[in-house]
């Protein structure tokens, strides 16, 4: 017999979710059934604007035409043959994509922690093969308030007592010192340093963007120890801060580039750790590897994102609809808003905190129909697609401004 499939409403779904699905999240009360561009539409036909795009994953926006085309068509002919064996894929993946960051080699993976976890494992075995640190010996220097993601080893050098109560025992051989403090970081390096490994802005943290100078000092540093710049991209690459990555405001050239989030144009994980030749060659056959990583379709997806970057298109709207983001927020301080960082288009916006909780402005913006996300605090993060008009974004900063002086 077969059950008329009845479509649940927003709220059966999200209490049929309850005893079944493990409560690692608080979403806001909004179920999202289908998306385009900017806009997301939730089971009631009710429309959002997307001001969080996956944080910083749908860099393109929902669905873009080219990136679902590249999907399709791959979809049609080859998913996974596992890297036992090429595919064919995978060469023009790794070429332009080493291109378009200005660097020698790829490591292609899924996730972004997957990305992070074989940054370090390559920076230790550099730091061992190459620079001959002791075995076992390796040090790599990371800042205070970072986010690189939610696996053990990643977690050891949180400072976020959240991200890493109740997960030891943990991982030794890393040592935090604040970010955007260049004597603290020379004072942490030392001949067993590996690497530093630094957000070239801090996500999670609030989007934390360092003072001119702190990139070139962390390149100059390191080059001056020995040591390596791996710069974590994840979030604040690939056109999100108005450049390719965020490196560039500073005409840095990282040793390691790790990438994610984007890289798969949100449609599939893809994350690579892109590095100088002489850092990735310290991986031979069978000491690192992924069953997913490099998949052709996976490959197929990277190459098209990577193809829509090589024009500079996305990076100039992101800079010139970053002009307006800033703008925007500069009218709203004193006005709810009490600070905010931004870069391209990318801002932490402090919030009042007597206007509420980032999560009740959260929540008063989805009722508006504008979809962000609280970081920290009354920290909200503001990461619309870079396809956004400069109408729908100027439309999000009248909403904000809204909810600012509401009470409810
Ligand atoms: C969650 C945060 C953002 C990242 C950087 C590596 C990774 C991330 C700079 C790991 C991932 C995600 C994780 C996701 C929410 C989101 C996040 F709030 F957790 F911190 F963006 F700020 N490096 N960030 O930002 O990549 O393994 O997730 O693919 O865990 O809730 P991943």
């Amino acid at each position: 017999m077969t059950s008329a499939v009845r479509t649940r409403s927003s709220a059966e779904l999200i209490g049929a979710e309850e005893p079944v699905l493990a409560h690692n999240y608080h979403p806001l009360p909004v179920v999202v059934a289908r998306a385009e561009g900017a806009w997301v539409e939730d089971v009631e036909g009710r429309r959002y604007l997307d001001m969080l795009a996956g944080y910083s994953a749908l860099n393109f926006g929902h669905r873009h035409p080219a990136l679902i085309e590249a999907a399709h068509r791959q979809l049609d002919r080859l998913t996974l043959t596992s890297r036992a064996f090429h595919n064919d894929r995978l060469a023009e993946f790794a070429e332009r994509l080493a291109a378009l960051t200005g660097l020698d080699m790829v490591l292609p993976m899924n996730t972004g922690a997957e990305a992070v976890e074989s940054g370090v494992k390559v920076a230790r075995k550099w730091a061992y093969d190459v620079k001959g640190v002791p075995a076992d010996r390796a040090t790599i220097v990371v800042a205070a308030d970072n986010f690189h993601g939610r696996t053990t080893t990643i977690v050891s050098f949180s400072t976020d007592e959240v991200a890493r109560a109740g997960f030891g025992p943990f991982t030794p051989g890393f040592r935090v010192v604040p970010y955007n403090d260049l004597a603290a970081l020379e004072a942490a390096v030392d001949e067993t340093t590996a690497a530093v490994l630094i957000e070239p802005v801090q996500g999670e943290a609030g989007v934390i963007v360092p003072d001119d100078g702190y990139l070139a000092g962390v390149r100059e540093l390191t080059r001056r120890a020995g040591c390596l710049f791996v710069a974590d991209e994840i979030q604040s690459g690939l056109g999100r801060t108005g450049r390719t990555l965020a490196v560039d405001h500073e005409a840095v050239v990282p040793d390691v580039v790790l990438l994610g989030k984007a890289l798969g144009g949100g449609i599939v994980p893809v994350s690579a750790v892109v590095a100088r030749r002489e850092v990735l060659e310290v991986l031979h056959p069978g000491e690192h590897g992924s069953t997913f990583g490099g998949n052709p379709l996976a490959a197929a997806v990277g190459t098209a994102v990577v193809e829509l970057l090589e024009t500079g298109e996305f990076q100039r709207r992101a800079a010139e609809l970053g002009g307006i983001l800033r703008e925007g927020l500069r009218s709203l301080v004193g006005e709810g808003v009490v600070g905010f960082r931004s870069r391209g288009l990318w801002a932490g916006v402090d919030v009042d905190p007597a206007l509420g909780t980032g999560r009740e402005i959260s929540e008063r913006l989805m009722r508006e129909g504008v979809l962000v996300k609280d970081t920290h605090g009354s920290t909200i993060r503001l990461a619309p697609p870079l396809t956004i008009t400069a109408e729908e974004l100027q439309g999000a900063l009248r909403t904000l401004e809204k909810v600012l002086v509401q009470r409810t």
